[in-house]
């Protein structure tokens, strides 16, 4: 197999973990780094050896013979740099939020469907190691197809001292996390019809909200809850991991925090660790969220080697998408509001 060149673009926080894991993968490797940020782009390219650097994507992708490229900006960004990917016949991922709005996102998706080109969301969090225990089980219809479930993910961790972006935007919390925790919920529970959603800003010093309680309807029958809070002050600080409770007619399961999985049937209960393993450059607590880039990228790879569609592509972003602009309506209106239809 021919090793992909890729080329990624935005070396802030984040891009970090993710030039770790295409270091750690075979079959692909980044030959060039942009960032319109000069000190960022220059110290990224010093600490990971590439000698390749560009201020413009579009000066990148113009010169450069690439495979695909990783895009690892912030939203405001993504349109520009994804629509810039498919004029240039380049296989994309892009982090998420993947767009600031539906209509972008619509855009982007069919822009990449029109040129040819794969498109892969960076929605790693269906990738943590717990997650995929989670839906194999499911899979294996042990407990039954769900009719309750909550995902739960609260903490007082400082999330702002090293993205500090996140206290300036007017919406916070269901944009950057929640988005994670309804696509945990999507991809465990099926499509949604109906959500129901209240916020509340706790920590006056950021302007968006940090709190959010989210209730949705799945077009199963099912019922789930996901809860979000970055102002919950806990004995144990769980940060970063998502607490999850599914039940079934033939059994119920618990992620309980430090990564214990019970699985609980006629037959009784089972308990497991599943926790992440560290990768050699990981640093706890994050280490979840970074063994699950490594599970994602391996992902894209086998995705473009074998002509597959992402399990995360534009398109099914869109239904992830579509639920956080319908929680932010719910909770502006005060009422239920519909989705999917
Ligand atoms: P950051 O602000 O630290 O880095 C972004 C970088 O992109 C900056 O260096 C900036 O100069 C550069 N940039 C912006 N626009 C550009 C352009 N047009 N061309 C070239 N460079 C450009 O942000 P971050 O904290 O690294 O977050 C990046 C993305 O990753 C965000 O969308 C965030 O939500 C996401 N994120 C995802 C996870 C996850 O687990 N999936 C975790 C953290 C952050
Ligand atoms: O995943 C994210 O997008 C991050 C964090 C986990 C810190 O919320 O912003």
């Amino acid at each position: 197999m021919k090793t992909l060149r890729g080329g990624l673009i935005g070396c802030g926080f984040f891009a970090e973990n993710q030039l770790h894991a295409w270091r750690d993968l075979e079959g692909a490797e980044i030959v060039a780094l942009c960032d319109k940020d000069r000190r960022r782009l220059d110290e990224t390219g010093n600490k990971f050896g590439v000698a390749v650097r560009y201020e413009n994507a579009a000066e990148m992708m113009r010169a450069e013979q690439l495979d695909f490229v990783d895009i690892a900006t912030t939203a405001p960004s993504h349109r520009l740099l994804v629509e810039l990917a498919a004029a240039h016949g380049l296989p994309v991922i892009c982090q998420k939020p993947f767009a600031e709005n539906l209509t972008d996102a619509r855009a982007m998706t069919t822009a990449c469907e029109e040129a040819g080109v794969t498109l892969m969301v960076h929605e790693n969090f269906r990738w943590q190691a717990p997650m995929r225990a989670i839906r194999e089980i499911l899979r294996s219809g042990e407990i039954g197809a769900p009719f309750f479930g909550r995902f739960s993910f609260r903490s007082a961790y400082d999330v702002y001292a090293t993205q500090p972006y996140l206290a300036e935007g007017e919406r916070f919390i269901i944009e950057d996390l929640g988005i994670h925790i309804l696509d945990l919920a999507r991809s465990m529970m099926g499509e949604a019809d109906a959500i129901t959603c209240r916020t509340a800003r706790i920590n006056p010093s950021i302007r968006g909200e940090d709190v959010a309680t989210i209730l949705l309807s799945h077009a199963s029958g099912a019922s789930s809850i996901v809860d979000c809070s970055y102002a919950s002050r806990l004995e144990t600080e769980p940060f970063p991991e998502t607490l999850i409770e599914i039940e079934g007619p033939a059994g119920s399961l618990r992620l309980k925090t430090g990564y214990e999985l019970s699985v609980t049937t006629g037959a009784g209960t089972t308990r497991r660790s599943v926790a992440p393993d560290l990768p050699a450059w990981g640093a706890r607590p994050w280490h979840n969220i970074q063994e699950s880039v490594i599970a994602i990228q391996r992902h894209w790879l086998e995705c473009l080697r074998d002509g597959r569609e992402p399990e995360t592509s534009g398109r099914d972003n869109l239904k992830t998408l579509e639920l956080v602009e319908a929680a932010y309506a719910s909770a502006a209106l005060g009422e239920t509001c519909r989705v999917g239809g």
